[in-house]
């Protein structure tokens, strides 16, 4: 099918998934270090059609003057380019703050290392004990992961000073369908903050989502595995690969592209690249897992896989029939609770985030100014939404008929102001 847009200079996706990757293993740099900040480089229609579309990585450098203009930049870092724990603390001190214990054993399973939960203060001062020893193997090797820096931010409970907001996110992730729809004491931005040797196991981003990390300070050491080899992998989803075991040679007979992330770049990982990172030094970074029209299908294709999975292990039960009472293969419900369990996500909470998305682009269209650019940025989002509905979701069997209802309200309206897509 044909998709009718405006003359556009977002290309469309092929709307397949990304699960073929036929460009070179090697990562491509962007420098955004022009002085203009709305200049080429700089402009959104280039980053979705040479990196988003093409789900191929990249480290960008800059926009320098932009970048220079975060808190997060100017008061995270020392003169020095060190951490600079005095604000840290004097900003977020008793916060509670996500902690990992990490394994010098770089064969271990995601998610099989020790969590917890600290205030921030407390961790810094076992950072600096930490350091201070020179990172001594007799001491735990604790890793701040996944703290949501922006939930709650600005609604100080702690009598802690509330910062500014660290950062903005660069227009380049600006169309991100993921955060946009997220509840206000949940979402997917995070700040990493690590000592040298901790280090993060290979793995491949929640639902199938693109991730783009910046550092703040330090060096980080990626190796990115392009999509296709989970099943060489032997791995089921976003499990770790038992035999890494050598942090420079990665895993026997597979490609894989490594690159060095120095303080100020920000690293572009695509969908369904697996990933091991490597902090090099102390390293303070930020992070956000997102999706858009870009990768939407993609997403849509890992639950869809996801629930398969959900079905099969169900008939791998019924079938050891003891432990089998009250569950039935066609049991929807059931799989959609399991599914929820398994991959965060369902269903359901995949189409009302659709739903979600296609009611405002509709009704943002209802009160454009003077902005081509957004207008167009929109039209190209209903476009993509409703191409993954009517050859998609409506085609699914396994969707309930009153999301099916909703899916044919939705794409039955006639777009405001005569607009199509
Ligand atoms: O920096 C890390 O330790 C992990 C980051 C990561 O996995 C990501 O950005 O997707
Ligand atoms: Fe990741």
């Amino acid at each position: 099918m044909s998709l009718l847009l405006p003359i556009c200079s977002y290309e469309l996706p092929t709307l397949n998934n990304c699960d073929e990757t036929s460009s070179p293993l090697e990562i491509q740099r962007v420098e955004f270090e022009s002085e203009d900040v709305h200049g080429p480089e700089l402009c959104p229609h280039f980053f979705w059609n040479t990196f988003l579309l093409k789900n191929r990585p990249c480290l960008v450098k800059g926009p320098a003057r932009v970048m220079k203009e975060w808190p997060a930049m100017r008061n995270w870092v020392t003169s020095s380019g060190e951490i600079n724990f005095e604000y840290l603390i004097d900003a977020y001190r008793d916060v509670q703050v996500p902690v990992t214990e990490i394994t010098k054993d770089i064969s271990m399973e995601y998610g099989g290392m020790n969590c917890t939960t600290m205030s921030f203060q407390n961790y810094v001062q076992y950072f600096l004990k930490y350091r201070e020893s020179d990172y001594s193997a007799s001491m735990p090797c604790l890793y701040l992961k996944d703290w949501h820096i922006l939930v709650n931010h600005g609604n100080d409970e702690t009598g802690t000073r509330t910062p500014e907001k660290p950062y903005e996110t660069l227009p380049i992730f600006a169309s991100d369908w993921l955060n946009e729809t997220s509840s206000k004491d949940d979402d997917y931005r995070f700040v990493y903050l690590g000592p040298k040797g901790s280090w993060t196991p290979l793995h491949a981003d929640v639902y199938g989502s693109f991730s783009w990390s910046v550092n703040i300070a330090g060096q980080k050491k990626w190796h990115l595995y392009p999509p296709g080899n989970e099943r060489r992998f032997q791995m089921s989803n976003r499990q770790s690969h038992p035999q890494y075991n050598s942090e420079n040679a990665g895993i026997e007979g597979q490609d894989f592209i490594e690159v060095v992330q120095q303080a100020g770049e920000t690293i572009f990982v695509p969908s369904g690249w697996f990933h091991v990172v490597w902090n090099v030094s102390d390293v303070i970074s930020i992070n956000h897992n997102w999706f858009n029209g870009a990768n939407i299908c993609y997403i849509w294709h890992q639950l869809q896989n996801a629930l398969a999975e959900v079905k099969q292990e169900i008939a791998e039960w019924t079938s050891l029939k003891d432990c089998a009472e009250g569950f039935e293969i066609n049991d929807q419900k059931q799989c959609q609770l399991i599914l929820k369990a398994n991959h965060g996500m369902n269903y359901s909470s995949f189409c009302d985030l659709i739903l979600n998305i296609w009611e405002k682009r509709m009704d943002r269209l209802k009160d454009f100014d003077d902005r081509p650019e957004e207008e167009e940025r929109v039209l190209l989002d209903l476009a993509i939404l409703r191409h993954l509905i009517n050859h998609h979701l409506l085609n699914d069997v396994d969707l309930a008929s009153e999301y099916k209802q909703k899916f044919n309200f939705a794409i039955s309206q006639q777009l405001p102001r005569g607009r199509c897509c």
